[in-house]
């Protein structure tokens, strides 16, 4: 029932060409310093698309000195909010007119679904990009009433170079979501993509600077998390420090942080997050949202719905369409139009998936579906179902990051609230219901950073995104993410007369 082999076998070439592999140092394209460069690789076929420049300490120390300048000599953080608005408005447009390659570009070295890519990514990067500079000149700290003879005032100035370390799963979103309030708000930034995909990130760093960005202000180094990362994360020079990745790496990333300047962190990590159907669900709706909930970005999101809770009177049904549905997916080259996923991001990410797999046959949940990898040649993955999960399995356990859907069965809501909560994750939650006093009840009750009701995967620039517990610190996009990336300074001035 998959779309398999013969799909596979002839893949579409990609429509662009890969214009930038180096690092964008100060507003060049330079090699690193060690002249050492990696493959970057083609999800589809595990062949090498290209081969990217190297970065490491060195390369880190020379992009943090030049967004050191950018900040303290300026222009960036002196120029007028406003002309820093123009400067992203014009980058966004700039986008717009590239966002075919862009989106062909994302697929290829990234193996997400081409119309994914298209209709639905670089669209919410432009309207990001948009977003954040709607901000930038909106940015003003308040007058305090404080007790006694003082004039007390606020100014929320940029906290100074932003490191940031993105990972592989959104590309291009992940660079929005840090770049975009980072810069909306004055800073200057050393970008750290992630070893899978760093072709994206490089092109539109270039067009921010054919779009008026100053040089040593948007700097973008490829390299390896433990050495251009870690550099990154424990840099003295470095202001604050933003990371999204696995819980694992987010510690360490606190860690050097700490052991280095104390530099701010906001983490955004890994999640297990539950998708509950009540009894009163359409069972077909059910289905269909649970069902994006996550295989969504071939199961590759952090807030992937990876528990799918369902309640014992609708649960037998529920099953046999969730597994139906499964063998309608679509898999296959994911240029191709119709195709909902594609390839894993690489062999790591591949065989951890395929580890799951096996431990949740192991574990005797029922696979009612997939099971296996999908044609002979790169990281598909068949998508998988399994049925009886239960809460003490590892794969009711641990974010597996790949197509498996574990579905366990529950009687009440007092019961599903606490075993919904019964992890060390708390990114987000679903709920589906047609009772507005279940959704309330479960809204509230749900330790989580986000809860969607009848919907799931909403995103939107304005919508703050963040995990409880070991799901991260902070909030990113809407209005919460502005406070990342400021310093609040209290002003006190005395008065001449009380009586004013
Ligand atoms: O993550 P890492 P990986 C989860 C998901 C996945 C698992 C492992 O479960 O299967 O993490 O993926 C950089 N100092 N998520 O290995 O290592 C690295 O170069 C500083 C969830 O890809 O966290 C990359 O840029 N940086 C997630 C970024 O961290 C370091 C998205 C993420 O890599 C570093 C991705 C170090 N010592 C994976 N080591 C989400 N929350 O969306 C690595 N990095």
């Amino acid at each position: 029932r998959f779309s398999t082999a013969a799909a596979l076998e002839d893949l579409i070439v990609p429509p662009v060409q890969i214009a930038y592999t180096q690092n964008l140092i100060d507003g060049k394209f330079v090699d690193a310093a060690s002249g050492k460069t990696f493959p970057t690789y083609d999800p589809r076929t595990g062949d090498v698309i290209a081969n990217v420049a190297e970065g490491d300490a060195e390369d880190i120390d020379r992009a943090v000195a030049a967004a050191r300048k950018a900040f303290d000599e300026g222009p960036w953080p002196k120029m007028t909010p406003y002309e820093r608005s123009r400067i992203m408005l014009r980058f966004a447009d700039l986008v717009e007119k590239h966002s075919e390659e862009l989106a062909a570009l994302e697929t290829w070295n990234n193996g997400k679904p081409h119309e994914q890519s298209a209709k639905s990514e670089l669209p919410m990067f432009i309207r990001l990009f948009h977003y954040y500079a709607g901000w930038a000149d909106k940015i003003h700290g308040l007058t305090v009433p404080a007790d006694g003879l003082h004039h007390v005032q606020t100014l929320h100035e940029p906290i100074g170079v932003a490191g940031q370390i993105i990972p592989w799963n959104f590309p291009l979103i992940m660079f929005a979501w840090k770049v975009g309030p980072a810069l909306a708000c004055g800073n200057t930034i050393v970008l750290k993509t992630a070893e899978q995909t760093p072709l994206t990130a490089l092109y539109v760093a270039k067009l921010f600077h054919e779009a008026g960005l100053p040089p040593g202000v948007l700097n973008v180094v490829s390299g390896y998390g433990p050495t251009a990362g870690a550099a990154l994360a424990s840099h003295m020079d470095v202001d604050k420090v933003a990371f999204t990745g696995s819980t694992d790496t987010g510690k360490i990333v606190l860690e050097l942080a700490a052991k280095s300047n104390l530099k701010p962190v906001t983490l955004e990590l890994g999640g297990k997050s539950p998708f509950i159907i009540c009894e009163d669900a359409d069972v077909d709706k059910a289905v269909e949202l649970a069902h994006f909930a996550l295989f969504f970005n071939q199961g590759q999101c952090c807030c992937a719905g990876s528990r799918t809770f369902v309640h014992e009177r609708v649960y037998d049904e529920f099953i046999e369409k969730a597994k139906a549905r499964a063998l309608r997916r679509v898999v296959g080259d994911p240029f191709r139009k119709g195709v909902e996923q594609g390839p894993q991001i690489d062999t790591e990410q591949f065989e951890k998936v395929l580890r799951y797999i096996r431990a949740g046959i192991e574990s005797n949940a029922t696979l009612e579906c997939g099971g296996d990898r999908l044609g002979t040649k790169g990281y598909f993955v068949q998508p998988t179902v399994f049925s009886n999960v239960m809460d003490d399995m590892l794969i009711a356990k641990d974010e597996i990051f790949g197509p498996v859907q574990s579905i366990l069965k529950f009687k009440d809501i007092d019961e599903v609230i606490r075993r919904a909560n019964n992890t060390r994750y708390g990114l987000a939650a679903g709920v589906f219901t047609k009772s507005v006093e279940t959704a309330s009840t479960l809204t509230r009750a749900l330790r989580a950073g986000t809860v969607w009701v009848n919907c799931f995967d909403v995103f939107d620039a304005a919508i703050p995104f963040g995990g409880y517990k070991m799901s991260g610190i902070g909030r990113e996009k809407g209005i919460y993410s502005l406070h990342n990336y400021l310093q609040v300074k209290a002003v006190v001035t005395p008065l001449k007369n009380p009586a004013w």
